[in-house]
């Protein structure tokens, strides 16, 4: 049987609104949403979570505007990216993160409010940090898991663009996480090695 083509469908040209103080997209077909309860296992510290969760109570940790386009080679995913300030056991309010299913395809990061890093790495572990402030973009190349980290006191927000057919992968992320995390250290962003990197739980 032949592979269905999803090339009849024709995206019609369209413009959204999109407001860069606070990154809320008018009209999106997705409004994605992470809590700390839902997202406490990427913490080093999932006591300091825990901790944070009875005195503080549930918060968004970070959340994604986005219009439905088809995942196919060609079109253009777009998003606003909106990571919430905050610190768990030190370390700070960042995204999952992940690899694209389709590894060689590359990301872009538009900053425009806020002050952080884009965190990249490659499955060997090796990493690249770049800073994250408005007017920046941060190009995330092939092949490199990335993740948004928040290092300042209000929200991190970026317009993210990447290729249509990318996809996420988040299988090894969601198990071992990234090798390097940023913690707060003499009120300064650090980065250290994470003890759980390549041990399967
Ligand atoms: C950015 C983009 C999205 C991604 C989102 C949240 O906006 O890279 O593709 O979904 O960040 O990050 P994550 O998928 O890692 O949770
Ligand atoms: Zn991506």
């Amino acid at each position: 049987m032949k592979p269905k083509v999803e090339h009849n469908t024709i995206v019609q040209p369209f413009s959204v609104g999109w407001d860069p103080n606070d990154g809320i997209m008018d009209d999106p077909d997705n409004h994605i949403e992470r809590f700390l309860s839902k997202i406490k296992g990427m913490f080093l510290d999932v006591d300091a979570a825990d901790a944070y969760l009875t005195e503080q109570g549930d918060v968004k940790v970070y959340e994604v505007y986005e219009k439905t386009i088809p995942q196919r080679d060609g079109e253009i995913q777009f998003c606003s990216s909106i990571t919430h300030p905050g610190q768990i056991g030190g370390e700070y309010f960042m995204t999952k993160g992940h690899f694209h299913a389709r590894r060689d395809t590359a990301e872009i990061y538009y900053c425009l409010r806020g002050r952080g890093y884009m965190m990249m790495e490659l499955e060997s572990g090796e990493y690249v940090m770049e800073e994250m402030y408005p007017g920046r973009t941060v190009y995330v190349p092939a092949f490199y898991a990335h993740r948004s980290i928040n290092v300042g006191d209000e929200a991190l927000i970026s317009l993210a663009v990447y290729p249509g057919d990318a996809g996420h992968d988040y299988g090894s992320i969601e198990t071992a996480g990234f090798k390097h995390l940023v913690v707060e250290k003499n009120g300064k962003p650090d980065v250290i090695v994470n003890p759980r990197f390549g041990k399967v739980e």
